[in-house]
């Protein structure tokens, strides 16, 4: 597993190593018990059979109830890291509408003041900013992400056309992009550096080209980046969510004049 670099994904990878280390202590018991049966049970000479025993109902009850106990264990403790990783209660500091389109990702970062009550209530029309830049991909310009570091940061997730989905795994997290409604949820990066992203559901011919970077930064270098795209003309009322303000791609842009247009 990658070191997380979010404190949301600190709490994945404890899930994940204390399920491995369970199935592990599982598996010698296991493997144990089968070769002990193998050699203390076998065969001891050509005319003799071992011992047949059926029915110890001791055993029968511990292989029944052991099973459902483990199974109790992984599924509170799935739970519990899930509801710490999607904490609905989670105050947000900033929230980028992500727009998953064939085939690259729009990112949409507020820079109006921000209104709490839309903030809270992420639907498909309500938008928690007054004004919006953004950074379009293209099948020639891989998009760039950027995030405040120690800031939660939450994603809105869209989709005009097709099931995507936003994954970056140095945070350990990935959520489907559905057309027609908004998923969302919120990451805390730790660390300053830069990391890879891509969509992570197969979704049509140039699904590989859907990469983006991601730039972990202080607060003024993000500041100082979302300057720079208000500068390049990029500002609108309401984020780019695809559908009819396409900045969607259809195919790889290989025959234009110029990038990223
Ligand atoms: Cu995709």
């Amino acid at each position: 597993m990658p070191e997380p670099a979010s404190v949301q994904g600190e709490h994945i990878l404890s899930l994940w190593q204390g399920a491995w280390i369970a199935a592990l202590a599982v598996g010698v018991l296991v493997w144990g018990l089968i070769f002990y049966a193998v050699v203390r049970f076998r065969r001891r000479s050509a005319d003799e059979i071992p011992v047949q025993t059926r029915y110890n109902l001791p055993l029968e009850i511990l292989y029944t109830i052991a099973p459902v106990l483990m199974v109790i264990v992984f599924f509170a403790k799935t739970v519990d890291t899930q509801n710490f990783v999607l904490d609905e209660d989670l105050p947000v500091d900033n929230t980028i509408e992500v727009v998953g389109q064939q085939w690259s990702w729009t990112f949409n970062y507020g820079i109006g003041p921000m209104d709490e009550a839309a903030n809270d209530d992420a639907t498909d029309d309500q938008f928690p900013y007054s004004a919006y830049v953004h950074d379009s991909g293209t099948g020639s310009h891989i998009p760039d992400l950027y995030l405040p570091v120690d800031k939660t940061t939450r994603f809105n997730l869209h989709s005009p056309d097709v099931i995507h989905d936003l994954g970056v795994p140095a945070f350990l997290m990935k959520m489907d992009v559905i057309p027609g409604r908004v998923n969302h949820y919120s990451i805390t990066p730790t660390e300053i550096g830069d990391y890879a992203g891509k969509c992570y559901e197969l979704c049509g011919t140039y699904h590989s080209r859907m990469l983006f970077n991601v730039h972990v930064v202080s607060q003024e270098d993000y500041d100082a980046y979302l300057q720079l795209l208000q500068d390049a003309g990029t500002e609108t009322e309401k984020p780019l969510l695809g559908g009819q303000f396409a900045h969607t791609q259809v195919g790889l842009d290989e025959n234009s004049e110029g990038e990223g247009q």
